[in-house]
């Protein structure tokens, strides 16, 4: 037997590899094998390929933010299906949606048809195991109390997912952009088989929340183990331990604290406490000014691990920072 084709590792069960990549770099990089997806990040030319998504958040600085790349060891398929554009190879699949809440009234339908919309199609896939999702919304933090736009969000996403997540949320993260336009994002990785839900000992569930956050509260797992690897999806990560948020107006702290947030995924997922050279950390930064600070925070605590860094807002107020990333076994 070739040796090379081992019965462990079958194709399907390679997980895609995540990295950054120079922002000039588009072209190549969809015309490369088993480029899965592409993203930018606030950059001005984009290509109606259906792996590439242009994501309406913006690097802190001038300088332009660099590409994310997902790859897979596969010859790679694509296309659009109504809202949804998608990819898929080697057993995963991307997909994506980029709605207009004008078309829909608001947050909360918009939400729910994004959610109505890329459940539909997931279902028929076979790569229909979400092991992690990502949502960009508009101005997050507008509107007060119970009409908060991320509420509203909430309500949505979790009207549209109906019975689909019927095992249990995936991974999420969910983040405010300042794009004029109210532009809702989502999209995800999912796989032909379910991945692992893990939850963080010093963090309440999030669906657990108490009524003080929302009626509806949020609907996604700390993490996600991918499915045939022990490679860790994490969730968007912040200041908060219990459900209540830690360190109000201080960065240093929050960055602290969300850090302990992430190394206790890992070691309650059986994975070495740190981040390197592989592991891609995303970082959300609500005021450009932190920027330089956040940096020299990564530079002292996770010099190794490739990060991008985005202008963006947390879905609380009081939080300045939020991470999420991946650690790849
Ligand atoms: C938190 O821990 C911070 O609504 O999908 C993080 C990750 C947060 C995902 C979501 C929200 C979401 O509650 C906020």
């Amino acid at each position: 037997m070739n040796q090379a084709s081992s019965p462990i590792r079958t194709t399907a069960h390679v997980r895609p590899r995540v990295s950054y990549r120079p922002a000039d770099t588009a072209r190549a990089l969809l015309q490369a094998s088993g480029t899965l997806a592409l993203f930018d990040f606030g950059a001005a030319a984009t290509s109606d390929d259906p792996r590439w998504l242009h994501v309406p958040l913006h690097a802190p600085g001038a300088q332009p933010a660099p590409l994310e790349l997902w790859q897979v060891d596969a010859a790679v398929e694509y296309g659009r299906e109504g809202d949804v554009q998608w990819s898929c190879g080697g057993g995963w699949l991307f997909a994506a949606l980029t709605i207009d809440e004008r078309d829909h009234g608001g947050p909360q339908p918009a939400a729910e048809h994004a959610y109505t919309q890329l459940c539909a199609f997931l279902e028929t896939r076979p790569q229909r195991h979400v092991q992690r999702l990502w949502n960009y919304l508009a101005q997050i933090n507008e509107g007060e109390g119970d009409a908060e736009r991320y509420k509203q969000f909430c309500a949505g996403r979790l009207q549209g997912m109906r019975d689909f997540f019927q095992q249990g949320f995936p991974a999420a993260t969910a983040i405010g952009h300042r794009s004029d336009r109210p532009l809702l994002q989502v999209y995800c990785l999912a796989a032909a088989e379910p991945g692992e839900r893990v939850e963080n000992p010093r963090q309440m569930s999030a669906w657990r929340y108490p009524r003080q956050y929302g009626p509806t509260p949020p609907s996604f797992a700390r993490a996600m183990r991918l499915q045939g690897d022990t490679s860790l999806a994490i969730s968007g990560t912040a200041s908060i331990t219990g459900h209540a948020s830690q360190h109000h107006g201080d960065l240093e702290a929050q960055l602290t604290e969300t850090l302990t947030n992430l190394r206790t995924l890992l070691r309650h997922s059986a994975l070495p406490e740190c981040f390197g050279q592989n592991d891609p950390l995303k970082i959300y930064v609500r005021h450009a000014e932190d920027a330089e600070a956040v940096e020299d925070f990564l530079q002292r605590h996770v010099p190794d691990a490739p990060h991008l860094l985005l202008l963006g807002d947390v879905c609380r107020r009081e939080l300045l920072v939020e991470i999420d990333g991946w650690r790849f076994a």
